[in-house]
């Protein structure tokens, strides 16, 4: 029996006054030479979407998240919220789940008994997997929640600590790879500091790559092929986060050896804490071939923390879209790590997110394409440059050049002419046109 009292979610077009259908997402629809489906594998967020209940800072739970089991026990709890999220994703069309071990099943006794929990209801996942289809985008392991981890995991001054990160890894590899995950996210949730004062910066960023390094070799044994991404993100919980923005991430990978293994998973909202838009990262990702998944959602930049909202702001899709479709599409997904508001607290709610996210990303998608086919964004950025095609321009790509003899140049040639325009206006309105022309 359907846990929700919602039929599957169809496109029915832009004019459509039907709440639960999609008014863009086409999924059989192509686009420069793909179906929409694949250049939009988009991923359900466990946590979110089947866990986060409303609960803030200030008050208690909104929704009710027990999809008719009961809470206090965790094997029935869990498997209510398989059932319900297979229902989901099927309802909506989505292929793929992201999940953190302990949002599989809550944490419970010692180590074994946890594992035992994970077996049974990954067991039961995977009966799901067989007849759906539908696998994991990516998985994770949670260690920032339970107070063991109050210092960090693999920054953690304890041994301990980071010997049972390291198995909570390995669970949560083990969990991805047979759910047949395309990749295994590390984000850095409370891999930072409070203050220097008690922190030696040096020493926890090496037991954070050597914590990587483990993943990796015990995965590729194992055989996993897919690829591991860091997630960055500023700040919050901690006040300083290791990897604070793509550029951070990247330099950490470089220097320990791992970027063989890793890319990025790009959070939009996490974009916007490190001062950054949300499209600077994606080109910071790709044009260093780390641009791996991403993290879907929007903030609020009134607030300074992660409010995980599901993404609206079309103009923002469009640029994220521009710099996926120019990336060639991504090898991971995505991930709604997104939640309803609060006081939007019914099932039908949890619909109404993903339709709208959804739709964003295909606008995006769509009108991404059309800025591309139009040519003229393109063609301006090309020419701005097109000084570097030839003479001393060529010289200075080439290498083939030196300080002494760009020197000479300079004396002989006088006050360069003035630079050619940015057109920065103009680009803006070409995407306007474009934006607010007639759906292709
Ligand atoms: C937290 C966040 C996480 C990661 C997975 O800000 O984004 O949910 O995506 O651990
Ligand atoms: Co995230």
């Amino acid at each position: 029996m359907d846990i929700f009292n919602i039929p599957a979610i169809k496109y029915e077009g832009a004019e459509s006054r039907n709440e639960f259908a999609f008014k863009f997402y086409d999924a059989d629809r192509v686009i420069l030479g793909k179906q929409m489906s694949e250049w939009l594998p988009f991923a359900m967020s466990w946590w979110h979407n089947l866990g986060a209940a409303g609960t803030d800072m200030f008050g208690a739970s909104t929704a009710d998240k027990s999809f008719g089991a009961s809470v206090s026990n965790a094997a029935a709890h869990a498997k209510a919220k398989a059932d319900a999220g297979f229902e989901f994703m099927r309802k909506l069309g989505l292929r793929y789940f992201c999940f953190h071990d302990i949002d599989l099943v809550a944490e419970q006794g010692s180590l074994a008994e946890q594992n035992a929990a994970l077996d049974a209801i990954a067991d039961y996942i995977c009966e799901k997997i067989e007849h759906t289809g539908i696998k994991a985008l990516w998985g994770t392991a949670n260690l920032t929640s339970n107070p063991r981890f109050m210092n960090g995991a693999g920054s953690s001054g304890s041994p301990d600590v980071f010997a049972r990160a390291a198995a909570n890894v390995k669970k949560s590899i083990d969990l991805t790879m047979r759910f047949g995950g395309r990749g295994f996210v590390f984000w850095g949730g409370r891999e930072g500091y409070e203050t220097l004062w008690n922190t030696d910066m040096k020493f926890e960023q090496e037991n954070i790559a050597s914590l990587m390094r483990l993943a990796v070799r015990y995965a590729r044994e194992k055989g996993f092929t897919g690829d591991f991404y860091i997630e960055p993100k500023p700040k919050e919980p901690m006040k300083h986060q290791y990897d604070f923005d793509a550029a951070t991430a990247i330099g950490f990978l470089r220097q320990y050896g791992l970027d063989g293994d890793f890319k990025l998973n790009i959070e939009a909202n996490h974009a916007t804490l490190a001062g950054h838009t949300f499209r600077h990262e994606l080109r910071v990702s790709a044009i260093n071939g780390m641009l791996g998944s991403i993290d879907a959602n929007i903030g609020d930049t009134l607030l300074g923390w992660d409010t995980d909202e599901f993404p609206y702001d079309v103009y923002d899709a469009v640029q994220a879209m521009y710099e996926v479709v120019k990336a060639g599409g991504l090898t991971g997904g995505f991930n709604f790590d997104a939640k309803t508001r609060r006081s939007s607290n019914t099932y039908e709610d949890m619909f109404r997110g993903f339709i709208l996210g959804m739709d964003t990303f295909a606008l995006g998608l769509i009108k991404a394409a059309a800025i591309i086919e139009d040519g003229r964004i393109d063609d301006f950025v090309k020419s701005r440059y097109d000084g570097y095609d030839s003479g001393i321009g060529a010289k200075i790509r080439s290498g083939d050049i030196t300080l002494e003899e760009l020197s000479g140049y300079a004396l002989s040639q006088g006050e360069p002419p003035p630079p050619k325009s940015g057109k920065q206006e103009w680009l803006e309105s070409v995407v306007n046109q474009i934006l607010f022309a007639p759906l292709p």
